[in-house]
Parts: structure tokens; C-alpha cells; sequence
């Protein structure tokens, strides 16, 4: 019989190769190593901190799964997945900086972008050097980014655009910007354009004040008859899809990194209830704390189990962006009740920032919102189900 164990119930580690096992251990020691220790000040502080990005490049963590030769990693989903768990067992904000530089940046510039566009771009986004951002939303466009409003028209030999987004994460201090605009050189349709910072027009405000997510900076992407060459263009995508296509990878990655946030909860609800004694006796020892302990464990196990299965058909190319929804927004709904019970069973404690959940229950209020939130995934399914889109 096979010893059981509370921090891996399914032997999830049997499952990985050992690459895999190798850069989760990697990312491990980095986020325990160079986050950790910050993530305290930088939440409370809301501090702002461009300089992770070279970190995280040296350590290979930005576009794991872009190949060698454009300064990736060439590494699968499943280590992909690895390094987002990882990571966002310190904190959401951190994760989101990341994946947001290799799911929503460097994805699309290798998959849809011209064979320049990969040489100029990939190498400096992989090690850190250049900060990427990701403009869908609008104020008017959140949840149907069909509805955008910024545009690009025919000028000369290329392009200029007009339009704002808003809650774009990295925005503030991005040297590159993916900004997808309705495109009246292309009857209208939906077109992903490369912007660089310090471009005429262009402009990127912070969004000052978030109660959530303090340790990741959004802000605003602003167009003003912002001019660019025809080489802006991602030239090998048109339509939704294009931005949809990035989302997969990104929706799939905070599916993992959720649990690893709800992993950090749950292991200091358990550590809390052994050490705390209450009645004479640990909190542990109680049936109602116990109860709690297992509900935790068997979403989180559960959860990681469906998230190796997306990731293993990611990589064999049989996925479908439904399995992606499943898994989004069951983990990180998952995720957020574990963060709260978590924080309740401190007590007291459990509002302050040394023991951390709380600051992974505000986080997870964000993740359950953006990249679609809980309620659009359930409507996603919920066409796939019937047959009929209730958007
Ligand atoms: P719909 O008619 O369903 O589709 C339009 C076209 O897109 C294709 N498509 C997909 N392709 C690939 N992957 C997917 N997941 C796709 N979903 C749809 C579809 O086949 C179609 O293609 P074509 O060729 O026929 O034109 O589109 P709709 O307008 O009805 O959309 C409905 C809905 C709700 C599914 C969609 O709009 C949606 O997902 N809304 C949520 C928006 C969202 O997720 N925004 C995220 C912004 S980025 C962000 O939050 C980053 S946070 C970063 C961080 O810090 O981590
Ligand atoms: P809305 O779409 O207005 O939704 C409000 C509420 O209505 C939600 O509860 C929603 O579920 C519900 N709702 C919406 N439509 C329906 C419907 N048809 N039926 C029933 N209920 C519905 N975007 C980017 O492009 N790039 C980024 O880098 C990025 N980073 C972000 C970082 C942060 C910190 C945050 C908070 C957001 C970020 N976003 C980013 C934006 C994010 O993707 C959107 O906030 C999200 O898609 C929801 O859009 P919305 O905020 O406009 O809400």
C-alpha cells in the first residue's frame, strides 16, 4: 500500500517528468528566494517593481514555452503551468506579471507575428529586458471585448490608432504593447498591433488605489493618433481569436497558479490549527477544523489533477478552450473559498498581513474576474452545453 501524504494526496509529483520537476524546483526557489521575502512591503506599499522582470527572465521563467532560439525555454504547458502555481503561491500580483509577459505578449508575437517582429521582440521579453502589456479591455468593452471602440485606420504606408484601455496590467511601465483594435483597413475586423513605449500619442497611466492585487501595477493604455508602421501589425491573425487564442494560454496557467495560492492557505491553516491551542488543546484536534482541513485538500488535489490533464492535452494539441473554462473558473472559485476559510480559521491573525491570507483572499477576487470572470466561464459552458449562447 502506498503511504498517503496531506501535501500531495494524488501523487502528483509520480506524474511530472523530470524536466518538469526540475523547473517547478527552479521556480520554487526563485519564488521563495526573491519574492517571499519582498511581497509583505510591496503589498502594502503598492509599490511598483519593474525590476523583478530581469529576475524572473535570468531565472527562465518568462515564455517558458517559447522556443530556444527566440530566448524561451522550450518547455511544455504542463512546466508552464509548474512555474504559475509557483509563483502565485506567493501572491496573484506576481503571477499576473508574469503570464501576462509570456501568455499575452510573448504568445501572440511568436504565433501571430512576422519572423522580424519574433527577432526584435522575443529575445528581450524572455530575459526581462523589455516589459510587455496586453490591451483588450475598454472602459465600455470588459466581458464582450467585441464591443471595442479603438480603431485603426489606413495612413500612408501603415496605421494610426485611436482608443483607450483600461486595468491593463504591466501598462504604466511596458516597453511593448499588444493592443488589439477594430481595424477599418481590414473591413472592420479585429487586428492585434506592437506599440513601443515613448510612440507619439501613446500614453499609459497607473490606475492609483486597487484594494487587490497591490503587488502588480494596471493602468491605462491611451491612443491619440498614434502613427505606426504597417510592420506594427500582427500580421498572421484576424478576428477574436486572436486575442481568445492568448487567453487560452493565460486562463490555463492561472489555473494552476490558483491552486498554488489555495496550497500556501491551506498548509498555514493546517501549521495555525497544530500550533494554536485553544480549549486546552490544538485547534487541529477539532472536528469542525478538521472538516475544513479536508475540504481544502480535496478541492486542491482535485483541482491540480484537472489542470495536469489541460495541460498534458495542451501539449498533445487536443485541447478545447471549454476544457480551459472548466478548469479557470473552478480553481480559482475553489481557491477564493479556501482563502477565506483560511482566514477565518487564523482568527484574529488572520487579518494580518505576517500570516498572508488575507492578502491571498483579496488577491483572488481579481483573478476571479479577469481573464473572464466566473460567471462568463459558466455561460461559455453553458452554450457548450445547450447549444445556446445566454451572453
Ligand atoms: P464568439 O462569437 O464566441 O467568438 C468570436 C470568435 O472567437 C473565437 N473564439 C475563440 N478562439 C480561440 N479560443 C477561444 N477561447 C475562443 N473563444 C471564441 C470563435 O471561434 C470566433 O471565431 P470566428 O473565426 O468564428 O470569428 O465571441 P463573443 O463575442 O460572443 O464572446 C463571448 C465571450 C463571453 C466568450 C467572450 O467575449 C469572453 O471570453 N469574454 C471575456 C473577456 C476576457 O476574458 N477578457 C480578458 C481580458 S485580458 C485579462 O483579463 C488579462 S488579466 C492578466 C493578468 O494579470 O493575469
Ligand atoms: P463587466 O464585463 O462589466 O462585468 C461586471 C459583472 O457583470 C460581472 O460580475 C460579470 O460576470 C457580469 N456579466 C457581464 N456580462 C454578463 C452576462 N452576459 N450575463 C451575466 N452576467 C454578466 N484586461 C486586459 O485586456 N489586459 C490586462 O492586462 C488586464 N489586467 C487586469 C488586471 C486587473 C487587476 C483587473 C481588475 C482587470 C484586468 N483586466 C485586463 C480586465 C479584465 O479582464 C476585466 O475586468 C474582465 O474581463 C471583466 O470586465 P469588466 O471589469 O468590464 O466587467
Amino acid at each position: 500500500m502506498a503511504r498517503f501524504a496531506w501535501d500531495d494526496p494524488f501523487n502528483l509529483e509520480d506524474q511530472l517528468s523530470e524536466e518538469e520537476r526540475m523547473i517547478r524546483d527552479t521556480a520554487h526557489s526563485f519564488a521563495q528566494g526573491e519574492l517571499q521575502p519582498r511581497i509583505a512591503d510591496a503589498y502594502r506599499d503598492e509599490i511598483d517593481a519593474p525590476e523583478l522582470f530581469p529576475l524572473m527572465g535570468q531565472a527562465g521563467l518568462l515564455g517558458a514555452t517559447v522556443p530556444e532560439e527566440y530566448g524561451g525555454a522550450g518547455a511544455n504547458y504542463v512546466a508552464y503551468g509548474l512555474i504559475a502555481r509557483e509563483i502565485e503561491r506567493v501572491d496573484s500580483g506576481y503571477r499576473s506579471m508574469a503570464s501576462v509577459q509570456s501568455s499575452l505578449v510573448m504568445y501572440p508575437i511568436h504565433a501571430y507575428g512576422s519572423e522580424e517582429q519574433r527577432n526584435k521582440y522575443l529575445p528581450g521579453l524572455a530575459s526581462g529586458e523589455l516589459i510587455g502589456c496586453f490591451g483588450l479591455t475598454e472602459p465600455d468593452a470588459g466581458s464582450d471585448p467585441g464591443g471595442m471602440r479603438t480603431t485603426a485606420k489606413a495612413d500612408g504606408d501603415g496605421y494610426v490608432l485611436n482608443g483607450a484601455k483600461t486595468w491593463i496590467s504591466n501598462s504604466p511601465f511596458a516597453d511593448v504593447f499588444v493592443v488589439w483594435a477594430k481595424s477599418a483597413a481590414h473591413d472592420g475586423a479585429i487586428r492585434g498591433f506592437v506599440l513601443e513605449k515613448g510612440m507619439k500619442g501613446l500614453s499609459a497611466p497607473k490606475i492609483e488605489g486597487k484594494l487587490s492585487l497591490r503587488a502588480s501595477t494596471t493602468g491605462g493604455i491611451v491612443m491619440e493618433d498614434v502613427k505606426v508602421g504597417k510592420d506594427a501589425l500582427l500580421p498572421d491573425v484576424s478576428g477574436l481569436k486572436g486575442p481568445f487564442g492568448c487567453l487560452n494560454r493565460a486562463r490555463y496557467g492561472i489555473s494552476w497558479g490558483s491552486m498554488g495560492a489555495a496550497e500556501f492557505c491551506y498548509h498555514g491553516a493546517r501549521q495555525y490549527g497544530l500550533d494554536r491551542e485553544q480549549f486546552g488543546v490544538p485547534l487541529a484536534s477539532k472536528q469542525l477544523f478538521q472538516k475544513k482541513l479536508a475540504d481544502m485538500m480535496s478541492d486542491i488535489a482535485l483541482g491540480l489533477q484537472a489542470s495536469l490533464r489541460v495541460g498534458r492535452l495542451m501539449d498533445e494539441g487536443k485541447f478545447a478552450p471549454e476544457m480551459i473554462s472548466i478548469v479557470k473558473r473552478n480553481n480559482v472559485g475553489k481557491a477564493l473559498d479556501i482563502a477565506r476559510t483560511a482566514r477565518d480559521m487564523h482568527g484574529g491573525n488572520g487579518i494580518s498581513e505576517e500570516y498572508h491570507v488575507i492578502r491571498h483572499m483579496v488577491n483572488l477576487e481579481t483573478v476571479n474576474t479577469y481573464e473572464g470572470t466566473h460567471d462568463v466561464h459558466a455561460l461559455i459552458l453553458g452554450r457548450a452545453i445547450t447549444g445556446i449562447p445566454a451572453f
